[in-house]
């Protein structure tokens, strides 16, 4: 598999924020995916929080708390030590962008940037399939411009739209049976976000992010058509198959075995 640079605006171990991006870590962590670098950036909550986070998730799993600087709003796009890194010479990647794509846009830019050639894949969570709010395509609206610059780019994009990504909506109940140090973590940071949307009367979440981590590992699993920009979109998948998945990596994970890659 070649490995995954993760870029997200984490939000679990925040005040305020959605919590999903650290299930999308997760998985790839209780799956031991190749991870080539972690980048923060702005949307959810704050770049400095989201970069303190992501820290946070790969020290509990064992992994180095190294994460890359990078927007802290769609202004700041140019030059970041994860826009840098995105540039420079190296192996090749797949991206996930959990977040606004001010990062990866912003090393497209780059004077003598080798993004291109290094970038073979861009997964993102961003668009719509059909109608629906706008506040639901956070990543897109927070900068509008960076979606765009991708997919100009040449680099195959896989989007996956919000409000295919929103049929994956687990419930409280489900929460307190993940298994792990990880899955322990993923409840306890979640319980603010129960909360709030309680008081919006709302029973549990969408975990939009933990669904383009799960077509990154299983492809195979979703249904997707080619739009006519030329970005791949997932148009459907199996939320409870796909949720079972994702636990029994967990579940594997603590046990000491990985799932095969
Ligand atoms: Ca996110």
């Amino acid at each position: 598999m070649i490995p995954l640079y993760v870029d997200s605006d984490c939000a679990l171990g925040s005040f305020t924020g959605d919590v999903d991006d650290a299930f999308a870590l997760a998985a790839l962590l209780a799956s031991d995916a190749p991870l080539s670098g972690v980048g923060a950036v702005f949307g959810n909550t704050r770049e400095p929080l989201a970069r303190r986070n992501l820290g946070r998730l790969l020290a509990l799993a064992g992994r180095a708390p190294q994460v890359l600087r990078g927007a802290d709003n769609r202004g700041s796009q140019g030059d970041t030590p994860a826009s840098r890194w995105l540039a420079s010479p190296g192996p090749r990647l797949r991206a996930l962008a959990l977040g606004p794509l001010t990062n990866l846009a912003a090393a497209l830019g780059m004077p003598g940037s080798r993004a291109r050639e290094r970038i073979v894949e861009v997964i993102a969570v961003a668009g719509m399939l059909g109608p629906g709010p706008a506040q639901w395509d956070l990543n897109r609206r927070c900068d509008p411009g960076a979606l765009d610059a991708l997919v100009r780019s040449g680099i195959p994009v896989t989007l996956v739209p919000c409000d295919v990504a929103r049929r994956l909506w687990i419930r409280p109940a489900t929460l307190r049976q993940l298994p792990g140090q990880l899955g322990r973590r993923l409840a306890s940071g979640s319980r603010r976000w129960i909360v709030r949307n309680a008081l919006l009367l709302r029973w549990g979440f969408p975990v939009w992010d933990l669904v383009a981590a799960m077509y990154a590992l299983e492809p195979h699993a979703f249904d997707t058509d080619e739009a006519s920009d030329g970005t791949r979109r997932v148009k459907g998948f199996e939320p409870e198959m796909l949720w079972a998945s994702f636990v029994e990596r967990l579940a594997r994970s603590h046990a000491g075995t990985t799932p095969p890659k």
